[in-house]
């Protein structure tokens, strides 16, 4: 599992640089976000349950074939590991978040996941909506909280839309 300053120094030291402008500005960029960062995935840790609950109904309200006979999310049990995974999709992403790097999605996430869902035939589109309405409602709320800028919030959340639908989001 890496971060933005170990992925950073991994990068020079391989090569034996010591740190140029790039490297400090990008450094600058991760420190001057980090209390964001932190409050954001602390907002995230205490509405969790909120926001999974609030983008799984209107998840189903936008495709509701998933919740009726024949859907991959109908009976309880695929109900439940349906919103089991937008809270893995949520609780990743704010680790990712404070660490400003997405190698933990890669590593503990997004392995193999298309394969699994193919297999078990969980539809990728909508698991995409879902995971959007997420981004969506996180970063609302960290608006309404008083922050002018909200466009870290997107890394995560994009990584793994992009690493899902394999196309450019
Ligand atoms: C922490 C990393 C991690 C992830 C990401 C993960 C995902 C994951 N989701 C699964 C199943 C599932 N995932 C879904 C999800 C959905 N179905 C829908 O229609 C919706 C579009 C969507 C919710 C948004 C469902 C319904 C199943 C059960 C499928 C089945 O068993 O038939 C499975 C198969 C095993 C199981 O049921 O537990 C895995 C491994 N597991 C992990 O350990």
């Amino acid at each position: 599992m890496r971060d933005a300053v170990t992925t950073l120094i991994r990068n020079y030291d391989s090569r034996g640089r010591y740190l140029d402008q790039l490297a400090l500005d990008s450094l600058k960029g991760y420190f001057d976000t980090g209390l964001a960062r932190v409050q954001v995935a602390t907002m995230i840790s205490a509405k969790a349950a909120e926001i999974v609950k609030a983008a799984a109904s209107q998840l189903f309200e936008t495709v509701p074939e998933l919740i009726r006979p024949g859907g991959n999310a109908y009976t309880t049990r695929r109900y439940a590991a349906c919103l089991r995974d937008m809270d893995y999709y949520l609780r990743y992403s704010s680790y990712a978040l404070v660490a400003g790097n997405e190698n933990v999605l890669d590593e503990r996430v997004l392995q193999g996941l298309r394969e699994t869902y193919n297999s078990l035939g969980v539809p990728i589109a909508p698991t995409v909506v879902g995971i959007q309405i997420m981004k969506d409602m996180v970063k609302a709320k960290a608006a309404e909280a008083g922050m002018e800028d909200t466009s870290f919030v997107d890394q995560p959340f994009d990584h793994i839309l992009r690493e899902l639908s394999e196309v450019s989001v």
